[in-house]
């Protein structure tokens, strides 16, 4: 059954086009900075929002329109009709991989047992649909955060049970994501966190935390996982304080626990705003780290304090996003999963088609832009005369660790003046950076 029949595939028709199902910006074969556009951005499809996002909210109920859905009425025919439409509306639009959780793709029975027999069978067809398109997967995961079991967390719940339900959960999702030759899995730390310290045992949850990461670890050994591991950073929601709380924090949580070296980021907008951050702050600090890893696109409301996962249509966002992913070289394992769900009164089909297509036009200018501030070394060239007193002299050793406080004092006591601070100049460059986006 075709469901996007009516739907020509989107192609690129310029930004004068008034189409709206066609692309403005993104020209997925055009080549930018030597490479084409869509193996710059990645795009990804997130299986969670746009197969099974229904519309709730906390004052009401479903309101997405979706005719696949309301075609079969048993639980499992319908998530294999989902996998099929998934695929026809990735076709659609050029996006060449997706990523999923465990229980978007299949729902949950009595036991996990008869729940894996029934994520094996939606397994089957999703490979064959891989096969038939040449799709892939970024990235899979586990829910460890919906069914009411998980409560009070999973690898950080107080019970120990429910720590073992999630491993072997998680072990499940790695083999699904191995077989399905996914090339990264996911850990968020769904509701790893805790609502008051007067119940919370911080220390041993942590460890627990920790524990359970080095476990998979061990397995993805075991089994011959060679996708990437990313952790994602969230600072609150659901729980009011997320163990990883930002890019800062889980580096030195990874750090703490040495399994720096098995992991890297998947930083989300939304995310980054939430924690007080800009995505380009959480993107760099992952980038010198060496664990950029990948993205999850979208954004939120500024004026709101929840995780809205909003289509990314911010184009001042993702100039600096992208100009981030340039800068750290370009993704590898990673891309730009657009976790994002298109808002409640969005309910129609198309909107679903229309929001992806914001979605990459956003990117897609977004690197248009950021690739010209990067060939002509607007921000670079800034960087080199602002930094340079660190070249020669003094500066030089100082970065080479030659010196101590005696010797800076004496540098001091000899030199008596000051070289004088230079301006900031940060209104030029933010003009400079308009210019870059206005043409
Ligand atoms: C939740 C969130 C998740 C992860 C995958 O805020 O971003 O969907 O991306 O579990
Ligand atoms: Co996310």
């Amino acid at each position: 059954m075709k469901f996007f029949e009516k739907i020509e595939p989107v192609k690129y028709e310029g930004s004068k086009s008034t189409n709206p199902f066609a692309f403005k910006y993104y020209n997925p074969e055009e080549v930018i900075l030597g490479k084409s556009m869509k193996d710059h951005l990645k795009f990804s499809m997130a299986y969670w929002h746009t197969l099974t996002g229904s519309g709730v909210d906390p004052f009401g109920s479903e309101t997405m329109e979706r005719s696949w859905d309301d075609s079969v009425s048993d639980d499992i025919e319908k998530a294999k009709l989902r996998v099929k439409v998934a695929f026809e509306f990735m076709e659609k639009l050029g996006i060449e991989y997706f990523c999923f959780h465990d229980r978007d793709i299949a729902p949950e029975q009595d036991t996990l047992e008869e729940t894996n027999k029934v994520l094996d069978e939606i397994v089957d067809v999703i490979e064959v649909e891989m096969k038939r398109t040449g799709i892939k997967l970024l990235w899979g995961t586990a829910n460890l955060f919906g069914n009411k079991r998980f409560v009070n967390g999973a690898s950080t719940s107080p019970n120990a049970d429910v720590f073992a339900f999630a491993a072997a959960q998680t072990k499940k999702a790695m083999e699904i994501t191995k077989r399905l030759g996914g090339a990264g899995y996911v850990f968020w730390g769904g509701r790893e966190g805790y609502e008051t310290l007067l119940n919370t045992d911080m220390k041993l949850e942590l460890d627990n935390f920790a524990r359970f990461l080095q476990l998979a670890v061990n397995y993805a050994k075991e089994i011959g996982f060679k996708g990437q591991f990313y952790i994602e950073p969230k600072p609150k929601e659901p729980t009011k304080h997320q163990y990883d709380f930002d890019s800062a924090t889980v580096i030195s949580f990874l750090r703490q626990y040495n399994l720096d070296q098995y992991f890297k980021l998947n930083i989300e907008t939304n995310h980054a705003t939430l924690a007080t951050h800009t995505m380009n702050h959480e993107l760099r600090l992952a980038a010198i780290n060496g664990m950029l890893g990948s993205v999850d696109a979208n954004q939120g409301d500024l004026l709101l304090g929840w995780d809205t996962d909003q289509f990314p249509t911010d184009i001042y966002g993702s100039v600096l996003a992208m100009y981030e992913i340039i800068r750290a070289g370009g993704f590898t394992t990673g891309g730009l999963n657009f976790d994002a769900k298109v808002r409640r009164s969005s309910f129609t089909e198309e909107d679903l088609l229309i929001a992806h297509i914001a979605g990459m036009d956003t990117y897609a200018a977004g690197l248009r832009i950021a690739a010209r501030l990067w060939e002509d070394k607007i921000l670079e060239n800034n960087l080199e005369k602002r930094y340079r007193s660190y070249e020669t002299g003094i500066g030089k050793k100082i970065v080479s660790n030659e010196v101590g406080f005696k010797d800076l004092e004496e540098y001091v006591f000899t030199k008596k003046e000051m070289e004088p601070n230079e301006p900031g100049r940060q209104e030029l460059l933010e003009a400079i950076l308009n210019q870059y986006i206005l043409g």
